[in-house]
């Protein structure tokens, strides 16, 4: 069976639940206090969907206005990026659009773009309407899902769905130098975390 490699990033602000999301999908856990990413973290993850598999090498990055300035490096040679956001909060909605501006000015030409609204469990405190968050991923031509880390609702399908909306040509083969460019980078900037 084919085996892809996909450089893939989490953007998006503090506390909206990146880290959970890629702890629930790399190692299927959940904390409910998880220390906060310095800088960016590493972890990867296989998924086969049909008579494909695809290996997720995820850039996790930290969503402080401090480290914003490293996010190119992770979103550089990605194929695809998950811009999160929290249900509950309005303002990590609006902060969705300034990422999605970044990424569309300096992001790789045909990268796959997602934008996941986390802490679908909280609904009763929901600020941010599905319609509303589904309309603009439709407009600007996203994947869009709901997502909760805590209960896992939607976390494998988000990256199902993402590997389903991957042009053939962005997507490295296994063992390309890509792939060796990728581990000395995760040598040199990035902490890997481990949670299993
Ligand atoms: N209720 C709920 N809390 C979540 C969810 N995902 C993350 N959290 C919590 O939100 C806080 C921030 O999560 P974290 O993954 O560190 O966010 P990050 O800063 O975007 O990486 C932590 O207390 C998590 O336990 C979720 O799906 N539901
Ligand atoms: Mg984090």
């Amino acid at each position: 069976m084919a085996m892809r490699e996909v450089k893939l990033c989490l953007l998006g602000d503090s506390g909206v639940g990146k880290s959970s999301i890629v702890q629930r999908f790399v190692c299927d856990s959940y904390q409910d206090s998880i220390p906060p990413t310095i800088g960016a973290s590493f972890m990867s993850k296989t998924v086969t969907t049909g008579e494909k598999s695809f290996k997720f090498q995820i850039w996790d990055t930290a969503g402080q206005e401090k480290y914003r300035g490293l996010a190119p490096m992770y979103y550089r040679g990605a194929a695809a990026a998950v811009v999160v956001y929290d249900i509950t909060s309005q303002m990590t909605f609006t902060k969705v659009r300034d990422w999605i501006r970044e990424l569309q000015q300096h992001g790789p030409e045909n990268i796959v773009i997602a934008i996941a609204g986390n802490k679908f469990d909280m609904c009763d405190l929901r600020e941010v309407e599905t319609r509303t968050a589904m309309d603009y991923a439709q407009d600007i031509g996203a994947v869009f899902i709901e997502t909760s880390a805590k209960t896992a609702a939607n976390i494998k399908e988000l990256f199902i769905k993402i590997s389903e909306q991957l042009p053939p040509e962005t997507v490295m083969p296994y063992n390309s130098t890509d792939t060796v460019d990728l581990r000395k980078r995760r040598a040199q900037a990035g902490k890997k975390s481990g949670c299993c």
